[in-house]
């Protein structure tokens, strides 16, 4: 920790509340087992990169085309980026500006479509996201938006049904990719699908850009019109968006990202996102993304063997689904009940869930921080058997007090690089 407590002393010596915080905050994800599967632990030249003077400057454009001076070598920093970023995916052009995901989705839209026109994503209580299209974000208010969603027997894609709503509703944009789906992609028979009905087709890899860039799951980048992605889930960088795209459509994607939905770029988070993609280049990454899938296998199967259910079953990536409704459980009070032995989980809908969204009937749990701090497959089994006994027992307080200080001894062998 003597990283973090030289920084939280800088801080503390002008700010003690915030020092405060941040100290409080450190210590909770220390002593906490991260199962959350958009969460990761990044590294510390990561953090020293977004806690840069970069903060201070402004680059409103691309590199050589700026509105501001000085910008000479915030141009070389963001090429680097760039480069790093299309050899890591295979990708002719990036652009490594958006703030976050949604934002980058929300470029990915306007390359293709006019406000009003139709975009087809993944329902978002079967495992898509607010920004494909829901009516409460701006994607689905400026677009007229479609859903398509799970098989009600597999809970998994069935593009014979993906497709009939492609035909039935002309999309301008195909959209794939989901923050909640357990399962693989086929993207080729996507893109099959987007060209038969004429639509732009465009995957949000957010969740799986990290195995995509470890070789640990099938890439959409060779299928693709547009790939969007964050840097702060599977990848280990830092809270950041990112789009992937051949190269005619660069001008497009780069007008859409600025001015069409963002000012300034963050360029501390360009240097972060650099340095994470640099990480990638070490050959120790692609056993990374290999462990985390092989992490979220032995965690779906020491669940499943204690009787739990798992929507569709099981896994292919590193995210699963726990269905309380046969335990009579609700995803809040386990959320709750695992927040109290410091394991977090959030809660969330399973597909065709009737429960509301604020209490629905599952938890969603993913190995990537867990696997980033080291644990390997009997770490797993043992976190299995943690999680499983508390959704079984979720009020029982000498059973929390158990798993709690078993959970801390996982945490203290593992401790964060800060
Ligand atoms: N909300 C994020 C997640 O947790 O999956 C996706 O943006």
């Amino acid at each position: 920790m003597a990283l973090a407590v030289e920084r939280l002393a800088r801080i503390g010596a002008s700010d003690p509340a915030v020092a405060g915080l941040l100290a409080l905050e450190l210590q909770r994800q220390a002593e906490t087992l991260e199962l959350i599967p958009s969460e990761n632990i990044a590294s510390p030249a990561v953090l020293d990169a977004v806690g840069s003077w970069l903060t201070n400057k402004y680059a409103e454009g691309t590199p050589g085309r700026r509105y501001y001076g000085g910008c000479e070598h915030v141009d070389r920093l963001e090429r680097l980026c760039q480069e790093r970023a299309m050899a890591l995916f295979g990708a002719e052009h990036a652009n490594v500006q958006p703030h976050c995901g949604s934002s980058a989705n929300l470029a990915a839209y306007a390359v293709f479509c006019k406000p009003g026109d139709t975009i087809l994503g993944m329902d978002l209580g079967h495992g898509g996201h607010l920004s494909h299209g829901s009516p409460v974000n701006f994607s689905g208010m400026l677009y007229h938006a479609e859903h398509y969603g799970v098989d009600p027997a597999t809970e998994q894609l069935d593009y014979d049904q993906v497709r009939a709503r492609a035909l039935q509703v002309r999309p301008r944009v195909l959209m794939a990719g989901a923050s909640a789906y357990p399962r693989t992609l086929d993207f080729a028979r996507l893109a099959a699908i987007a060209r038969e009905v004429e639509a732009a087709f465009v995957v949000d890899m957010a969740h799986f850009a990290g195995l995509v860039a470890g070789g640990a799951h099938p890439s959409p980048v060779p299928h693709a019109d547009l790939v969007t992605l964050t840097t702060h889930k599977t990848l280990r960088g830092p809270w950041g968006g990112m789009i992937l795209c051949r190269r005619e459509l660069a001008a497009r994607v780069d007008k859409a990202v600025f001015p069409g939905y963002q000012g300034g770029p963050l360029l501390h988070a360009i240097a972060g996102k650099a340095v994470a993609l640099n990480a990638w280049s070490q050959p120790e990454m692609a056993g990374y993304a290999q462990r985390v899938v092989a992490n979220a296998q032995v965690l779906a199967d020491g669940l499943r063997e204690r009787g739990l259910r798992l929507v569709s079953g099981g896994t292919d990536t590193h995210l699963m689904l726990v269905d309380l409704r046969p335990l009579g459980q609700t995803g809040r009070a386990i959320q709750d009940a695992l927040d109290r032995v410091r394991i977090t989980v959030n809660r969330n809908a399973i597909p065709f869930d009737t429960a509301s969204r604020f209490n629905p009937s599952g938890i969603r749990l993913g190995s990537p921080a867990v696997t980033t701090r080291g644990m390997g497959e009997g770490e797993m089994a043992v976190i299995a058997e943690l999680v499983a006994t508390v959704i079984r027992q979720p009020d029982d307080l000498r059973v929390a007090e158990t798993v709690r200080a078993r959970a801390r001894m996982l945490c203290d062998a593992h401790p964060l690089p800060y």
